[in-house]
C-alpha cells in the first residue's frame, strides 16, 4: 500500500494494487543480491534531458554520439512503467540554472574554455537554463503530475536541493538510480546518497555515457570492493524480481 496515497493514486485517480509491496524483493546484482522493500525504494531518474539525449541538442552539437545515451530510453521506460503501475515513488532530476545565472559558479561557467557555455543560446534554447526546451525531460520519460522533479545546479542530486528531505519524509531508504551520464551525475549522486545512508542499485542498461570506457569504469567503481558505493544490475533482473510482465 502506498503510504502517500493509501492505495488511491491522486494523479491517476485510479485504484492501484501494488504488486509486491508486502514483502522484500531480491534482485540478482553485483557484487551480491540487492534486497529491497519496494514501498521504501524510490526510482531516481537523473537528468534525462533533451539537450543531453536528443539529436540536434547541445550534447550532439559538442560532437557527442547521443545514441550512447538513447539506448537507455527503452529500459528506463520499462522500469518507470513498472514503478508507476505498482504505485511506488518516482523522482526525476534536471541539471540546470536560473535564467539570471545567479546560482552558476563562475568556475562552472568558464570550465572547458569552449566557445559555447551554460546560459548561451543553443539549439534548444539557452543551454542548461531552467524553462528552456533543451533543459526539459525527454517526452518518453516525462514526469507525471505528482512525481517530484528536482532542479539541481550541480552534478549530484543532493547538492543544494531538497531531495534528502523528500526521501526522508516519504520513508525512502533505498534508491534505484538511472539516467545520464554514468560517470558524472549518476556517479556523483550515488556517492552522495551512499554518504547519507541510502543503498543504491544502478541498472547498467538504464545509465549511459557518451564514452564507452567511462560507462564501463563508472559501473565498476560503484560495485568494486564489495559494493563500496552500491550495487549494479540491469532492468531485466529488476523486473524479474517484481515478477513484472510490463513491456
Ligand atoms: C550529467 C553532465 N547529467 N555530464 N551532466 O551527467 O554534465
Amino acid at each position: 500500500m502506498c503510504l502517500a496515497c493509501r492505495g488511491f493514486h491522486p494523479v491517476l485517480s485510479t485504484r492501484i494494487y501494488p504488486m509486491q509491496l508486502n514483502r522484500a524483493l531480491s534482485v540478482d546484482a553485483e557484487p551480491y543480491a540487492f534486497e529491497f522493500d519496494p514501498g521504501r525504494t524510490a526510482l531516481l531518474i537523473i537528468d534525462m534531458q533533451r539537450d543531453f539525449l536528443e539529436p540536434g541538442g547541445f550534447g550532439e552539437m559538442l560532437g557527442n554520439d547521443v545514441s550512447q545515451l538513447r539506448r537507455t530510453i527503452d529500459p528506463n521506460r520499462k522500469l518507470l512503467a513498472a514503478w508507476r503501475s505498482a504505485g511506488l515513488q518516482v523522482i526525476h532530476t534536471r541539471e540546470g540554472h536560473r535564467p539570471d545565472l545567479a546560482d552558476l559558479p563562475p568556475a562552472k561557467k568558464i570550465r572547458g574554455l569552449g566557445k559555447t557555455s551554460i546560459g548561451d543560446p543553443g539549439p534548444m534554447g539557452r543551454i542548461l537554463i531552467r524553462g528552456e526546451p533543451g533543459h526539459d525531460i525527454i517526452p518518453e520519460l516525462y514526469p507525471l503530475p505528482g512525481e517530484p522533479v528536482i532542479d539541481k545546479p550541480g552534478k549530484g542530486a543532493f547538492f543544494a536541493t531538497d531531495l534528502h528531505a523528500i526521501l526522508q519524509n516519504r520513508g525512502i531508504q533505498r534508491l534505484v538510480v538511472t539516467g545520464v551520464t554514468t560517470e558524472v551525475c549518476v556517479n556523483t549522486t550515488v556517492r552522495e546518497a551512499n554518504d547519507r545512508g541510502y543503498d543504491c542499485l544502478v541498472p547498467e542498461d538504464c545509465v549511459g555515457s557518451y564514452f564507452p570506457e567511462f560507462q564501463e569504469m563508472g559501473l565498476k567503481m560503484i560495485k568494486a570492493q564489495g559494493g563500496i558505493f552500491g550495487w549494479v544490475s540491469d532492468s531485466g533482473r529488476i523486473l524479474a524480481a517484481f515478477g513484472s510482465s510490463v513491456t
